[in-house]
């Protein structure tokens, strides 16, 4: 049962897609008040969890502590802060009561969840315009697929997607990439992507390539095609300004570009210098900005990534002017003590800082809106234009794609990958915990930056970080410039890398199948034990073991030196360890609480009662996948639905697409 509450005047944010009758009253959950801004208070019972918030930062039962959804290019992921790069504005109070919260609103909100008071959910905002659509079901999980029947069907990427990609921020030429494909492919560790970082471009121009480094591109993207590997580019939000850039020549002569209050176009300094930010919001802009992915397209690109669209700003102009003055100011008055402390706060204020997103202005159906009354849809407008460009430009098909900021709505269109972590054992349990929260809210293809983004990498970290990375739909090592070198084949022993990433390989008829009934049944392919298992007292304050689809369960291994873990287990269970050369030990554990141990090079996962999943012989590529002839592991008996396709179009209701196969 879902309601529509509308305060005020809301922004149609094209979150939600399914018609829901307005309701009248007030929600006969919490209290609400619109006298100064917006809130809305809840009393929470002792023992009640709450769910959501995607994208956001500690556990899963996200009670005892505040969040706000303000998208941020914040790099630093520690556990005090509030705000990530998204904003998902679902949450589920599950105990005593049992209801779902949509809180359709586009900028700034708050959800303070017993953080001020231990009892109190208050969700408050500044303006009291928006949508809340109340949901009431059975149990956390009969309400999360509600909540996700009414935002649409999530994005599906093509089969490949499901391979492992590499990544590093400071690939430039084509002997770069030669090297990554030369490192995995003599290695014989599986690989399907190589990524393009903000360096192939020319002076980092949105739609161009370095012609010095990438001569002949399309003969090089099908060279790498050749050996099984598929170039993923980026995209920045910020357009360059520059005389004779077609890109930024176009947007200033159609004024496609966010403008200034006086009409200009604004200026945001990022990585190429001064940028002009495509007017996504604009349905005219959208369509152009959202044309020019074809530029690469028509070159043999088949996948993207979408970066600093929260949208990050190094510094405005008008934020230099700002600081110069401080500066001056300070430097002038020849203190006796300097305020460092003041003058390097100042400094880093001049980067996103929340007085630029009140400087320049949106045009959307001829309405002029200021930036931060609209600031969480920027990164989804940016993602929404290319995956409704790729509807024109080739229909059928389907394109890799995922971008750092997001709303929800965006999920439709894409994937996220959850930015910039760092090589840190507790980050590797943050992934885990954010996963399934992420699908609650509609986002199926995730995954971090595994091994670590910021910060030195370790081999033994590389290892658990990739075995943890197996079951996420996003599979990709990612590292910034300056980290110590992170690909697989960096380490001693790369047959334990080869093992993890082969484990992967096995595993993608199963993976994919469940990732596509998921998408298609409005379902999670992450689940926390608690939806699955709600009676289970253990079992539903679990947060450091998942539900993989329907069938297994996953326990990763998230702490230094290490040599297993417990684990919960909350009926009879088959253990399966993966290790090298297509070899696996298995072994039929009790329900209850078990010590497993699991070596670093070991993929463990955990087979329901009855159950049983199809398991492929590792091989280089997805395509190269024997999906003809799969084993079965589980129980005997058992029978698993198989889905599958050509990996590639959108035949997804051919009924010739799914098997039933048995043990
Ligand atoms: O300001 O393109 O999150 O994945 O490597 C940093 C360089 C810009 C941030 C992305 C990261 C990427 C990096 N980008």
């Amino acid at each position: 049962m879902i309601r529509k509450y509308v305060f005020g005047e809301p922004f149609d944010t094209e979150a939600v897609v399914k018609e829901i009758e307005t309701a009248n009253g007030m929600p006969c959950f919490g209290t609400i008040s619109t006298e100064n801004g917006f809130a809305f208070t809840y009393k929470m019972s002792e023992d009640d969890i709450v769910y959501g918030l995607g994208e956001a930062n500690r556990g899963l039962n996200k009670r005892g502590y505040c969040y706000i959804s303000n998208c941020s290019d914040d790099p630093h992921h520690t556990e005090e802060k509030r705000s990530l790069y998204a904003a998902h504005n679902f949450l589920v109070v599950s105990g005593k009561e049992n209801f779902g919260l949509f809180f359709d609103y586009p900028t700034v909100i708050t959800f303070d969840i017993g953080y001020t008071r231990s009892d109190v959910l208050k969700v408050s905002c500044d303006a009291a315009d928006l949508n809340l659509y109340v949901i009431e079901g059975e149990n956390a999980y009969d309400i999360v697929k509600q909540f996700r029947s009414i935002i649409g069907r999530s994005y599906i990427p093509p089969k490949f997607a499901f391979g492992f990609g590499q990544s590093r921020w400071g690939y430039k030429t084509k002997e770069d990439f030669w090297k990554v494909t030369e490192g995995y492919r003599s290695n014989q560790i599986p690989i399907d992507m190589i990524y393009m970082d903000i360096d192939y471009m020319e002076g980092y121009k949105d739609f161009t390539l370095n012609e010095e480094n990438f001569q002949d591109f399309p003969e090089f993207v099908s060279d790498m095609k050749e050996q099984g590997i598929r170039l993923v580019p980026i995209i920045d939000a910020g357009v360059k300004v520059e005389e004779g850039y077609s890109v930024y020549e176009e947007g200033v002569r159609n004024n496609y570009f966010c403008k200034r209050e006086d009409g200009s176009d604004f200026v945001a300094a990022v990585w190429p210098g001064d940028t002009h930010f495509p007017d996504v919001l604009n349905a005219d802009a959208r369509k152009w900005f959202g044309d020019h992915y074809r530029v690469l397209i028509d070159q043999g690109i088949e996948g993207f990534w979408n970066d600093m669209n929260e949208p990050a700003i190094f510094y405005s102009r008008e934020g230099m002017e700002e600081l110069k003055e401080k500066i001056r100011k300070i430097v002038q008055e020849d203190m006796e003590a300097l305020p460092v402390w003041e003058l390097g706060a100042a400094v880093e204020g001049v980067a996103n800082n929340p007085k630029d997103y009140e400087r320049f202005y949106h045009n959307v159906d001829g309405k002029k809106i200021r930036h931060d009354k609209v600031h969480n849809l920027f990164g989804y407008n940016m993602t929404r234009a290319a995956g409704e460009a790729f509807e024109r430009i080739d229909p059928g098909r389907r394109f890799l794609m995922f971008s750092r900021s997001s709303y929800v709505g965006m999920h439709r269109y894409g994937g996220i990958w959850t930015g910039d972590n760092k090589s840190w054992w507790s980050h590797i349990l943050l992934n885990l915990k954010m996963m399934p929260s992420l699908n609650m809210c509609g986002f199926l293809y995730t995954g971090a930056d595994l091994g670590g983004f910021g910060a030195n990498a370790t081999r033994d970290l590389v290892l658990r970080w990739l075995a943890l990375g197996v079951f996420t739909p996003l599979m990709r090592n990612h590292a910034a410039i300056g980290t110590r070198e992170q690909e697989c084949y960096q380490f001693e022993n790369t047959d334990d890398f080869r093992g993890v990433i082969e484990t992967r390989y096995r595993l993608v008829p199963y993976l994919y199948s469940e990732y596509v009934k998921a998408a298609l049944n409005d379902d999670m392919y992450f689940k926390p034990l608690a939806f699955v298992y709600p009676e289970d007292e253990f079992a539903v304050r679990v947060e450091d073991q998942m539900m993989v689809g329907n069938e297994i369960m996953i326990a990763p291994v998230y702490t230094q030196n290490a040599k297993g873990r417990y684990v919960y287990l909350p009926e009879r269970m088959k253990l399966v360890k993966f290790t090298k050369d297509n070899q696996y030990t298995e072994e039929v554990l009790e329900k209850g609480h078990h010590y497993v141990e699991i070596a670093l090079n070991e993929v463990p996962l955990f087979i329901r009662e009855g159950r049983c999943i199809p398991v492929a012989k590792a091989a280089q590529t997805v395509e190269k996948l024997d999906t003809e002839n799969l084993e079965l592991l589980g129980f005997d008996g058992a029978e698993y639905e198989l889905y599958e396709d050509d990996g590639i179009h959108k035949d997804y209701e051919n009924p010739e697409n799914y098997k039933i196969l048995k043990k």
